[in-house]
């Protein structure tokens, strides 16, 4: 196996033997062997595209099958091997199609027959690997790989927004572009900048649509508290980010006499009006996804992963575990649509909570409109050199010791500074007390990873306000990424044009020094360094 995609990868080059996040060479390999079939299959689907042929189905299924080799969401040899098999499936089907239009299909990557055997499936997964497949250079290669990453995210933004309703078809198309280009030995390396930066914008849109849906589904958040305590009685704790699982599973626990907990990213669902209305739905418990092996095993009832970040369950709660959606971990009982009756029986089943827990709260809720409804006062408090920066501190946590740089940066913020956070990496400070600036909370939880929309509205709107460009705004961007998505959110910004965004902990490993030099370059990008040197660097 060879895995490069996130940041935890073993020595910042690639995990080799087995990953760092638990995945197996099996599962690695045959992951590479999925995405592979996505090339062939979205290579058919852009030449049905040409003939007027598409089909919903397929670029739905082409996403949510990307969405399950992103970093901790799929480590089931078996559900991988699934998604093979669909994947040819519906390549067949289509082909089918575009032959009667009298089209082409004769596509290598589009020929690919799965052995029958698992040996088989892993000598084909070995060939279209990182390190095996063609590229003129390793620059070229990174950049393949960069967009596959982009791609990743997008699909799982747009899987997202299609099950609460939203689509465009725009974005499957760049999907099927995305995948399909590294098979394309005519692009060049400006070519693939131009795609990098593409995946970028559209994946600005699959965040809208996805932001669209949420809100459109649930009312614009507002800001709530959510106690970190828990209430006597049956539990539930739902983790990921899919609000439509959290929907249905609240409806289902109507009345059952069982309270249901956030977990890890679905921490802002408490802000959304129509979920806040269900008198369960009532705290949060525990923190990042990186300890939810002690934390899980310490939950007196069962669990419902969404999407991801899943870690190797403990056999101590292995059997109260239960994975949906494109989720899935070998021997943890998985859930194929919304009826979530047996985790409400294990709910049953199990102890809950003895007595009531006291905890501290957090707030959450501060989306786009409730921070643009303060928009005046934001702009009334930075006239009147109240506030002095903006700092967003926002994207994913993991377990690196390099990672307290976050919370660290957050402590030392000066007073007269407002820190906006979205994502798993607030989880190192979401319950320090900040206080306010002239009733301006200076922690402002955004949301998920997934409301990233959220923030660049909220920055859109800031530079109208002061009327200058984004980058001329008193607000620097200070990223931590772990996963594909996080990649995805980052090319946007870059298409946005956002200079100096310090991005750590670590950078990535398939970005080589010379496509690193082109960021640099146009960008500025650069990796964190100390909390004190990056503060003094930005405020002077
Ligand atoms: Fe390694 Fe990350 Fe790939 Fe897991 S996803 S195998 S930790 S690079
Ligand atoms: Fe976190 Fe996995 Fe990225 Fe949604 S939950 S931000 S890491």
């Amino acid at each position: 196996m060879f895995c490069w995609q996130c940041e935890q990868t073993a020595q910042g080059k690639g995990c080799q033997t087995f990953g760092v996040c638990g995945k197996s060479p099996e599962v690695a390999t045959l992951q590479d062997l999925l995405i592979y079939t996505l090339r062939g299959l979205s290579q058919v689907a852009l030449e049905a595209r040409k003939l007027g042929i598409s089909d919903s189905n397929v670029d739905l299924f082409i996403c949510e099958a990307a969405f399950a080799t992103l970093t901790n969401v799929n480590f089931d040899p078996e559900s991988i091997t699934r998604y093979i098999n669909w994947a040819i499936e519906a390549r067949e089907r289509l082909k089918q199609q575009v032959r009667k239009a009298g089209g082409n299909t004769d596509f290598p990557a589009a020929n690919l027959s799965p052995a029958s055997t698992l040996e088989g499936k892993l000598a084909q997964g070995r060939q279209y690997g990182i390190q095996t497949s063609p590229a003129p250079n390793a620059d070229i290669r990174g950049l393949h790989w960069l967009l596959t990453y982009g791609i990743k995210g997008v699909s799982a933004y747009a899987y997202h927004a299609h099950r609460l309703g939203k689509h465009d078809p725009k974005i499957f198309e760049f999907v099927e572009e995305g995948l399909a280009a590294p098979l394309n030995d005519k692009l060049t390396l400006d070519d693939f900048v131009k795609l990098v930066l593409k995946c970028g914008e559209i994946n600005i849109r699959a965040m809208q649509i996805l932001d669209a849906a949420n809100t459109e589904a649930y009312g614009d958040p507002v800001p709530t508290k959510v106690p970190l305590g828990a209430k006597k009685g049956k539990a539930i704790l739902v983790s990921g980010h899919d609000l439509k699982d959290l929907e249905a599973l609240l409806q289902q626990t109507q009345d059952q006499g069982i309270t249901v907990y956030t977990h890890g990213e679905m921490l802002p669902a408490h802000g959304y009006p129509k979920l806040k209305k269900y008198p369960h739905f009532y705290g949060h418990y525990g923190t990042a996804w990186q300890n939810q092996q002690r934390e899980f095993a310490a939950f007196p009832g069962p669990i419902l992963m969404t999407t991801n970040c899943i870690q190797k369950p403990q056999e101590l709660y292995k059997p109260n575990i239960y994975t949906t959606g494109p989720v899935a971990w070998p021997g943890v009982e998985h859930i194929p649509g919304e009826d979530f009756s047996k985790v409400i029986a294990k709910a049953q089943e199990m102890p809950g909570f003895p007595a009531d827990v006291q905890g501290k709260t957090v707030m959450v809720g501060f989306a786009r409109t409730a921070v643009l409804n303060v928009a005046g006062a934001v702009v009334e408090a930075v006239k009147k050199k109240q506030i002095r920066h903006f700092f967003l501190v926002g994207g994913c946590d993991g377990a690196k010791p390099g990672r307290s740089y976050y919370a660290e940066f957050v402590e030392k913020a000066p007073k007269d500074t407002v820190v906006l956070t979205l994502a798993c990496g607030k989880f190192r400070f979401f319950d320090k007390d900040l206080g306010d600036i002239g009733g301006i909370p200076r922690l402002l939880d955004i949301g998920q990873c997934n409301d990233a929309y959220s923030a660049v509205v909220i920055a859109q709107a800031l530079a109208k306000a002061f009327n200058v460009g984004l980058n001329e705004l008193p607000l620097s961007m200070i990223l931590s990424w772990y996963e594909q998505k996080a990649v995805a959110i980052l090319l946007s910004l870059l298409y946005l044009g956002v200079k100096n965004i310090r991005l750590g902990p670590s950078l990535p490993a398939f970005i080589t020094p010379n496509v690193l030099q082109v960021l640099v370059d146009n960008f500025n990008i650069m990796p964190i360094k100390t909390v004190d040197e990056d503060l003094k660097a930005i405020l002077g």
